[in-house]
């Protein structure tokens, strides 16, 4: 490849010439926001150990009240790209929230799409769009873009969720922003039970639903249960992973990024190709390897990483005898929806 002029090989006076008039010359840069063949990420393969980060979270309740935060998050921030920037990918936020009984996280909305998985402990709920959605371990809970959302605790135990945003993206494209609400009148359960069996929708015969969100509440009982019965039912499906979509059109559940859950089979190594979107494990229950470029991270029960995007991904179950099962988040929605997705087998 050519190779191309440098900065310092232009005199001192025209490049101050430049600047002046707010120029660049390209040539001298061309080759880094143009790199060949892939590009270079700042993502950073990178893990988070619950072990590690839950007495600072659990901390955190202790130092700062509930009224101090809004949200109690210690953020998953990938050195890569710099830990103030709050980025665990290019497009993917992370963060892990905790709420303890009797508080309230108040209602507001925001520009960002959010998820969240949660972690532990029961008796918390999210209220979205007016559809109390009650928190078990690894039901997931969606507040897209605009929907209204608070979150408040009944119970007696500390709950622990991680929080999956758009953020880094909507927040470079300069149209990140909140709004605060009122507490909203209950008024549903986020769908659960009205799309609980795949195959069928509700449908009355004189209106026909057309919420762009119609499913806010994937309970995780009813996940694992699909993988269940996909890996009995297809002994020879090369990945157990289902998606979580929108039950209505089969489409991506929101419209950046992409979730679903993936069962490892007793003792199976499954080689994810290189793709371009950057992509999030969180294990559910059981414990695996992930293999990302050059690192391995060992996973136990809600320990989370990151593999940037074009980087291949191996993923073992360390168990012999019993399924492994991960949440995965990724940006492959943003990156189809540009036209720039791609596997490379
Ligand atoms: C947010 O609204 C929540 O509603 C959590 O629980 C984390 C991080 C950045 C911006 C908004 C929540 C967030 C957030």
């Amino acid at each position: 490849m050519l190779e191309l002029g440098r900065l310092e090989d232009l005199p001192e006076s025209y490049r101050a010439a430049l600047t002046a008039h707010n120029l660049v010359p390209l040539w001298p840069s061309l080759r880094a926001v143009l790199p060949p063949g892939k590009p270079i990420p700042r993502t950073r393969p990178t893990c988070w150990s619950y072990e590690t980060l839950r007495p600072l979270l659990i901390q955190a309740g202790e130092l700062t009240p509930i009224e101090k935060a809004e949200r109690r998050v210690l953020v998953l921030a990938n050195p890569g790209h710099g830990l103030e920037k709050m980025q665990a990918s290019s497009s993917i936020y992370l963060g892990m929230q905790l709420l303890l009984p009797g508080e309230i996280a108040p209602a507001h909305r925001h520009t960002p799409n959010a998820v969240r998985l949660i972690v532990e402990g029961e008796g918390a709920y999210s209220t979205v769009d007016g559809e109390k959605c009650e928190m078990r371990r690894g039901d997931l809970i969606l507040t897209p873009t605009g929907l209204w959302h608070e979150h408040g605790h009944d119970g007696d135990e500390p709950v622990v969720w991680l929080d999956v945003l758009d953020l880094p993206l909507v927040y470079y494209m300069e149209a990140s922003y909140v709004e605060e609400g009122e507490l909203q009148a209950v008024n549903g359960d986020g769908g659960a039970r009205a799309y609980l069996r795949g195959g069928v929708v509700p449908s009355p015969v004189f209106e026909r639903r057309d919420q762009r969100y119609p499913m806010l509440h994937y309970p995780w009982a009813d996940v694992r249960a699909a993988l269940n019965a996909l890996a009995e039912a297809e002994p020879d499906l090369e990945a157990v992973q289902v998606a979580y979509v929108n039950p209505e059109n089969g489409g991506d559940c929101e419209n950046i990024l992409g979730f679903s859950a993936l069962m490892l089979r007793p003792g199976e190594t499954l080689a994810l190709p290189a793709r371009s979107p950057a992509m999030v494990f969180h294990l559910i229950e059981g414990g695996a390897e992930v293999t990302i470029d050059d690192a391995v991270f060992p996973l136990s029960e809600a320990d989370t990483c990151c593999a940037p995007g074009y980087s291949p991904v191996l993923l073992s179950n360390r168990s012999a005898e019993l399924p492994t099962y991960l949440f995965i988040a990724d940006e492959s929605p943003l990156h189809k929806k540009l036209g720039v997705y791609e596997v490379r087998r």
